[in-house]
């Protein structure tokens, strides 16, 4: 592997995923979202996001009035689907960590689509890092600090990146500007799909 951008402690491995195995991925993701399909969640104040998910794990995470949370069973009652052997083995190459992680959340943006700048802190541990995974169009990441409204840095994200979110990183701010509609054939109907890999606990 060569080095990692650092962006505000946000590891990006530019490229690190192939193309072949780039198609892999999305085709296990293909066969994730057969069993929990791509849902639009309401945030608790009941504002529906742009972004579809869908899940795989132990848990995953959802939101809806009642608050942003890791669920054992979908909106409709089922278990999520595996988590795929691909994605365990990109984790046990860039996590630093010797446990698998117990869930994952897959992201789909569609054009025009956004995520606003958070942080993650639904996990019961918050040490444990996350990796993120892009496939597909080309998309705006920006990442700031510890506190809401400090300075932030960005950089395009491309299909094959990997981010490893771990230490102090781990709480940053962070967001999806937006997408660059037809900037990869990855996708026949194109978008951007986001895998992040977490220890919900
Ligand atoms: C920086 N997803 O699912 S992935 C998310 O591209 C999320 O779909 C974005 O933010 C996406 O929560 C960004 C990169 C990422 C993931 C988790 C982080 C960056 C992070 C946690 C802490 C800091
Ligand atoms: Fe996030």
């Amino acid at each position: 592997m060569s080095t990692a951008i650092d962006l505000n402690g946000v590891a990006i491995w530019k490229s690190l995923i192939d193309r072949g195995q780039q198609k892999a991925l999305t085709d296990a993701l293909r066969r994730v979202a057969e069993h929990a399909p791509f849902r639009q969640y309401a945030t608790p104040g009941g504002q529906r996001m742009s972004v579809r998910m869908s899940g795989a794990g132990q848990a995953a995470w959802m939101s809806d009035r009642s608050g942003y949370r890791y669920a054992a069973l979908q909106p409709n009652g089922e278990s999520w689907p595996e988590i795929p052997g691909q994605l365990l083995e990109i984790w046990r190459t860039v996590s630093g960590v010797a446990r698998d992680p117990d869930t994952c959340l897959v992201n789909f943006y569609g054009p025009g689509t956004k995520m606003g700048m958070h942080q993650d802190k639904d996990e019961a541990d918050l040490s444990w890092p996350v990796v993120s995974i892009s496939l597909g169009d080309d998309a705006l990441f920006r990442v700031g600090g510890p506190r809401r409204g400090g300075k932030t840095q960005s950089i395009w994200l491309a299909s094959g990146d990997v981010a490893v979110l771990a230490g102090k990183a781990r709480l940053h701010h962070h967001g999806i500007d937006r997408i660059k509609s037809g900037s990869s054939t990855l996708l026949p109907k194109g978008g951007r799909l986001n895998a992040t890999l977490r220890v919900a606990g």
